[in-house]
């Protein structure tokens, strides 16, 4: 037995408390005790494995769930539970994502978790002009409650939980799942089945203005208004339902190190309790339980547990020291994780298996309670059953073949992972500092830090890994030949885009038919009102809620389009800034580079002066992204790179139709237009941008494309359609591409670039 079990041993006081915790986690369990879980896991070679180790001579050891909650938010951790396996998918029809869900559910999955398609997330119903390409493309469209209860057709809302990632069109989305969950159940008290649902919202609508952009109004109101009553609404009906999903993820996506994405994540999460309490006078107890986080997991693997053990502490301390609470639950840092949908290459998907693998045991190491394991071809394209099922087996295999879930966070202890974990909580608390001294998360947002930080580091790591200072297997350095490569391809998921926008739009229209016409407006009419009062309670009984309002409407079969449109008619759509970062990326490369590399920078800035000294101007390039799209790292670090690289450079505004893109690009009298694609709208957007240019007699003009397109629609853009003159799919380097866009702008004097 080990030492602490002699009878000799009094332990402290933490571990006392712990204790108690662990009986209290346990009588939730049928036939487990402590005992029980400790026989269970004798291994083969006799050796008892403990729930939890700790230093025998410390004083005050910290345990987990235990306050600060370094080690975890729960004192048994996976050996009473382990993580929600949850995958996030939705793609097409609702039809198609709920024979998918049931597929996975059978399968071993355990939570459900939602991928809208954009058009939905900014709010357009399928027939709006803006959102041809997008529809159904990267998740499931809904524009009506008949769609939301397709979704979840055979799927009891009341026991399943379900995660939706939703942020701009949130109150129309929630207020479709509530009233689906109520129509399951003709014959229950509404009450009783909306205090029966469980799951998570995103909400997280501070992040959207630094990074993924999936936006509708301004940060005020979306705060104040939605984000508030929402939290007002859930606090008061929904007690199971967390009503954020405070989101690290989408900053370590867009280039964020693990301090930046800890602290920006931990001060968006402070502001909107500041929310609660301030604004809608919400008691944070009532709020600060069901609020949870979700981080984003990269391959620095040490680091990613650090990340994960320090946030916990940090959390559990600001909350404490700012707000007070009452309830302990209040401090607790739960978390989601998602492997890094960045550190996959098209390169030798099967890498990605491994990647994700690695990633996925970092996540669990640290602690989460929810895990998505990204299939290995997302890279490339929309993921096929076969690459879901690997990546749901990623996780399955981990819990139950590996025995990691036997022992609660088992690096403690570790002298290098308590000092990268404190390392790290203070590099996060000082950014956090910062941000609070400025007057919150956001001032920090308005006045443009926080994207500019997030695109600095973004543009940093892209000339680290460009010299060859960062290594990707299989991308910068082991790479197959061309040949080899071909025959790594992999398939993946087609959609027809048309068909499913018709189906959508066949639908909608059928749905609007067969409603009371002036009741709907009525209560679209009611809902305007009540977005135009700039003071709500945002308590859940209030007529204004906004939340109750849009359960009224979704009831009465409104749209998520009309219903989004009448909360614009108060409050306009936001517009975003363009601006990028200038010279982090010249200075990240030339850092970084080896002595081979060396000339090759300086190589096109000779080469573009070469241009420029023979057309009497710097080549020019137009920076799109056409439809719905707001993933602009690629189109951000590309524009500070080649502007870098002597490029004159234009960043178009997000969200553009590709007439929109043709005029901007007429009127600027660009030589090229760059066309970054990440949510799969490419073979419908780059043909149409290159129709408004031949129409508008500017056929000249190149376009080149880049960002997740598969390699097998590559024919299709190059040849077929011939709708671009060069593809980049992810991993190309920024001197290359700049290369190659140099070379295919026709020019009178052509100078071959080295
Ligand atoms: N001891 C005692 N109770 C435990 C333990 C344990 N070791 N582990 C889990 N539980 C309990 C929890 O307390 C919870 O019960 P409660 O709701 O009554 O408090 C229940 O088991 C479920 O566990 P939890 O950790 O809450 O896991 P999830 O329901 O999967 O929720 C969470 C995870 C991160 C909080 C949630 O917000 C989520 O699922 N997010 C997903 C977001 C997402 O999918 N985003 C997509 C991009």
């Amino acid at each position: 037995q080990p030492t602490r079990f002699l009878s000799t041993y009094t332990p402290p006081a933490s571990v006392q408390e712990w204790e108690k915790l662990v009986e209290k986690e346990l009588s939730r369990a049928k036939n487990v005790s402590v005992d029980t879980l400790r026989s269970e896991r004798i291994t083969p070679e006799g050796v008892a494995i403990q729930p939890i180790y700790w230093d025998l001579k410390d004083e005050n050891p910290e345990m987990p769930g235990v306050y600060p909650y370094t080690r975890g938010p729960y004192g048994t951790m996976y050996c009473y539970r382990p993580w929600t396996i949850r995958q996030y998918a939705g793609f097409s029809t609702a039809e198609e994502s709920n024979a998918f869900y049931k597929r996975n559910l059978a399968a071993g999955q355990q939570g459900l978790s939602v991928a809208f398609d954009l058009p939905t997330h900014r709010g357009y119903d399928s027939d709006h002009e803006r959102v041809v390409g997008d529809v159904g493309m990267a998740g499931v469209s809904i524009d009506t409650l008949k769609d939301m209860e397709i979704l979840f057709n055979g799927i009891d809302l009341t026991q399943v939980s379900v995660s939706m990632t939703m942020n701009g069109a949130v109150l129309p989305i929630m207020a479709f799942y509530v009233q689906a969950a109520i129509e399951q159940h003709p014959d229950k008290d509404p009450a009783e089945v909306m205090a029966a649902l469980k799951g998570t919202i995103q909400n997280d609508i501070l992040k959207e203005f630094m990074v993924r952009n999936t936006y509708i109004y301004p940060p005020e109101p979306s705060v104040n208004r939605v984000v508030a009553d929402i939290m007002g609404f859930t606090a008061q009906h929904m007690p199971k339902f967390n009503s954020i999903s405070i989101s690290g993820y989408h900053m370590q996506e867009a280039g964020a190190d693990a301090a930046i994405e800890m602290a920006f994540t931990i001060a968006d999460g402070l502001e909107y309790i500041r929310t609660a309490v301030e604004v809608a006078k919400l008691d944070v107890d009532a709020v600060a339980p069901r609020l949870s986080f979700f981080w984003g997991i990269g391959l620095n693997f040490y680091t990613e547990i650090a990340k994960m053990r320090a946030a916990r502490k940090l959390w559990a301390e600001l909350v404490k020291e700012k707000f007070n609470p009452k309830n302990s639950k209040s401090l607790l840092l739960r978390t989601h994780s998602q492997t890094s949908g960045y550190s996959l290459t098209e390169a030798q998907p099967m890498n990605n298996i491994i990647r994700t693998t690695i990633e996925a045991m970092a996540a669990v190491l640290g602690g989460t309670q929810s895990l998505h394991t990204n299939s290995y071809d997302e890279a490339v394209g929309l993921p096929t059953d076969q690459s879901a099922r690997v990546a749901r087996n990623t996780q399955l295999i981990l819990q139950e073949e590996t025995g990691i879930c036997d022992v609660a966070d088992p690096w403690g202890g570790s002298y290098m992972m308590e000092s990268l974990t404190d390392e790290l909580y203070h590099k996060a608390k000082a950014i956090i500092d910062q941000v609070e001294e400025k007057g919150g998360m956001t001032a920090f947002i308005n006045n443009g830090h926080a994207k500019l930080m997030i695109e600095e580091s973004a543009t940093k790591k892209q000339g680290r890994i460009d010299s060859g200072k960062d290594t990707v297997v299989g991308v910068n350095k082991y790479r197959l030949s061309a040949e080899d490569e071909q025959s790594e391809r992999v398939d993946v998921l087609q959609i027809d885009n048309t068909e499913v926008r018709e189906k959508q739009i066949a639908r909608m229209n059928q749905v609007k038919a067969e409603r009371d016409e002036s009741l709907a407006q009525e209560a679209l009419a009611r809902l305007e009102a009540s977005a135009r009062k700039t003071q709500s309670t945002s308590a859940g009984n209030d007529p204004d809620n906004l939340m109750s309002l849009c359960i009224e409407c979704a009831r009465l079969r409104c749209t998520l389009g009309e219903m989004s449109q009448a909360l614009e008619n108060a409050w306009g759509r936001h517009v975003p800034d363009t601006g990028m970062v200038q010279g982090a990326y010249a200075a990240s490369f030339n850092a970084n580079s080896s002595e081979d590399k060396a000339g090759e920078y300086e190589s096109i800035l000779k080469a573009v002066e070469g241009f420029e000294t023979s057309e009497g101007r710097r080549p020019r390039i137009l920076v799109a992204k056409m439809g719905q799209d707001g993933h602009d790292r690629g189109a951000k670090v590309i524009a500070s790179g080649f502007a870098d690289l002597g490029f004159d450079v234009d960043v178009g505004p997000l969200f553009q139709t590709p007439k929109e893109v043709a005029l901007q690009a007429i009127d600027s009298d660009v030589h090229v237009i760059g066309v970054s694609s990440q949510a799969a709208g490419h073979k419908t957007l780059l043909p149409a941008l290159k129709k408004e240019l031949k129409d508008l007699g500017a056929d000249h003009i190149v376009v080149v494309a880049g960002g997740v397109i598969p390699p097998q629609d590559y024919d299709f853009l190059l040849k077929e359609s011939k709708s671009a003159g060069a593809v980049f799919g992810p991993g190309t380097r920024i001197v290359d591409a700049a290369k190659q866009v140099l070379s295919l702008i026709p020019r009178q004097d052509e100078e071959p670039v080295q």
